[in-house]
């Protein structure tokens, strides 16, 4: 049953993750904080949406996020927005160092860059791309999907290029990172959408974080459910 929407964790003094409550929707982009959060074994309260009728209907809703979308996290300090922000908020509270490079490691700037990199650059055209070809045959839409296409071949070679570079499993080497969660998203709906095929090294990245145990428990089989 839809879960009523409660609003914030209430009298905490100190940011700690057994506050926090998760807005989630699984196969949606909240599944990149449900995966980080086992990563680094913290605890959050999930509140789970149904589809994405769900988040654009639930009652209340619209007090947590404004735009209704997925994910939330909500800490002692209000709802915060944005997956990334969410991501880098988590990893800098309760991180304790894990799963990015320290300030003053040489791998630092392009751990920023790829856990940016995902949204902007990646998983935002995807999701254009998607709403396009659904809506095909009304007129125009094709060209957006030409265009998204593009962008998304665009993105992905740079992360090909990147690989090909290193040859290693993960995008900064042979360290696992939260810019690899960052990545997923977008990735793992380019391979369900079949735009890997050009791109083997980025294909086979994929394959090596869809194997990670707590990547399996935390998201759905592809495509996850819409409606
Ligand atoms: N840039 C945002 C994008 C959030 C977003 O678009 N989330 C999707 C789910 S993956 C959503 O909530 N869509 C709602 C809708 O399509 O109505 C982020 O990274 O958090």
């Amino acid at each position: 049953m839809a879960r009523p929407i409660t609003g914030m964790p209430q009298g905490v003094a100190k940011q700690s993750s057994r506050t926090w409550i998760l807005y989630h929707l699984p196969g949606a982009r909240s599944s990149k904080i449900v995966w980080l959060l086992k990563e680094l074994e913290l605890q959050a309260e999930i509140v789970q949406f149904e589809s994405l009728r769900d988040v654009r209907t639930r009652q209340g809703y619209e007090t947590i996020s404004p735009l209704r979308k997925i994910p939330v996290l909500v800490t002692q300090y209000g709802p915060m927005l944005e997956s990334v922000a969410i991501q880098e908020f988590i990893i800098s509270t309760n991180g304790k160092g894990r799963l990015r490079p320290a300030v003053d490691s040489p791998q630092l700037q392009k751990y920023l860059q790829w856990i940016h990199f995902a949204e902007p650059s990646l998983a935002a055209h995807i999701s254009i791309y998607k709403r396009a070809r659904a809506a095909q045959e009304q007129p125009g839409q094709d060209k957006v999907a030409d265009h998204a296409a593009k962008q998304i071949r665009a993105g992905l070679a740079v992360i090909e290029a990147a690989l090909t570079e290193h040859r290693q499993p993960y995008i900064l080497g042979r360290e696992f990172s939260a810019a690899d969660i960052s990545l997923v998203h977008g990735l793992r709906a380019a391979q369900g959408e079949g735009l890997l095929k050009d791109f083997p090294l980025t294909d086979a990245y994929m394959e090596t974080l869809k194997a990670r145990p707590m990547y399996q428990e935390s998201y759905v089989p592809y495509p996850a459910p819409t409606s």
